[in-house]
């Protein structure tokens, strides 16, 4: 009847990554670690990059902006190096009240802590959000890779143009493209961050992917499934919260208990369906994908609550749409 702690020791960790860190004493290079920011515009795929440099989902994706809500560490670990990644919700708004008071939130909170800063962008834009951020990076005097990520949705000769505006705009550490979707150039992308990382011996254990809980990981599959099933404004006043999670001794599934918070009864209403149908085919969705994230079967009890004090509670992102 334990519930799941942090996400440790196997259960989110690859044995890969996990025996690479130990070697701190090696001869040659030195040791390098630090914490790297991802920030940029919302929708741009920090969250996609972040699990394809992981090798393992722990960030919610889905199509629509504003995914992430919440500050999330992710733990690269390497041969001679361990770079800690901060995802960070992303700005959509060219409004400076709404853009500065979300920047003075978790995206600056990040921006603050890290000894590298890797700013994502698409290969098209370089608009007002993009300045802004280049703005934080000049005045923060950090180390600054250039992720230019979506490259499979352009040809190869409008890549050159959006390269030269942010060589003028920025002295950027390096320029790397990437399709972080499938892969594409994030080993070499992850070289450069690691020429970029202060000395030092590893900030965390080797066998830390990240700090959130399995609760908090379970909440945020229920809260993508949302975004990737209903049409625009539903995932937006939704919170999702786990109430319960029970162990189970051998092939009884976990039990889980989560409830998803909203305002008003009409939307309630809407996301349990008529006959609890859409309610239903998030709960499958959520279910195999938690599933895959703690390696066992998992019942997973589904709830739609009015209660529009919680929602606030549990760090809805507002004024940003
Ligand atoms: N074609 C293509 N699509 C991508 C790529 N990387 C991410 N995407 C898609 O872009 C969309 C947004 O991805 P996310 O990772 O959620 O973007 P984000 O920057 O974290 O978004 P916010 O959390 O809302 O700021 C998703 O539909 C991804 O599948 C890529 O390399 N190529
Ligand atoms: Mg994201």
């Amino acid at each position: 009847m334990t519930e799941r702690p942090a996400v440790h020791n196997g259960l989110v960790t690859t044995e890969d990554q996990a025996g690479a860190a130990l070697n701190t004493e090696a001869e040659g290079a030195p040791y390098r670690a630090g914490f790297v920011a991802i920030v940029g515009r919302a929708n741009v795929g920090k969250s996609t990059l972040l699990n394809g440099l992981l090798g393992q989902k722990i960030s919610i994706v889905s199509p629509k902006p504003h995914t992430t809500r919440h500050k999330l560490l992710g733990v690269v670990n390497g041969a001679r190096f361990q770079a800690a990644f901060l995802d960070t919700p992303g700005y959509l708004s060219n409004e400076r009240d709404s853009l500065d008071a979300a920047m003075s939130r978790q995206g600056a909170s990040a921006l603050a802590e890290a000894d590298v800063v890797m700013l994502v962008v698409e290969p098209r834009t370089l608009g007002d959000i993009e300045m802004r951020f280049i703005g934080q990076i000049k005045t923060l005097r950090k180390p600054a890779i250039l992720a230019i990520n979506k490259i499979d949705t352009v040809v190869k000769r409008k890549l050159l143009p959006v390269m030269a505006a942010y060589v003028e705009a920025h002295q950027f550490a390096d320029i790397v493209p990437v399709t972080a979707l499938d892969g594409d150039g994030l080993d070499l992308l992850l070289n450069r961050i690691e020429e970029q990382l202060p000395e030092g011996e590893p900030i965390f254990d080797p066998d830390l992917l990240t700090d959130r809980s399995v609760r908090f990981l379970v909440a945020e599959t229920i809260r993508e499934k949302l975004f990737l099933q209903f049409e625009q404004e539903v995932p937006y006043f939704v919170a999702v919260e786990v109430e319960e999670y029970e162990e189970r001794e051998g092939d009884q599934p976990d039990y889980i208990r989560a409830v998803i918070y909203v305002d008003r009864d009409t939307q309630r209403q809407m996301l349990i369906g008529r006959d609890g149908s859409a309610l239903k085919e998030v709960g499958i969705q959520a279910r195999q994908e938690i599933e895959t994230l703690v390696e066992r079967a998992v019942y997973l009890d589904l709830w739609v609550k009015v209660n529009s004090k919680w929602r606030r509670k549990a760090g809805f992102v507002q004024n940003q749409l």
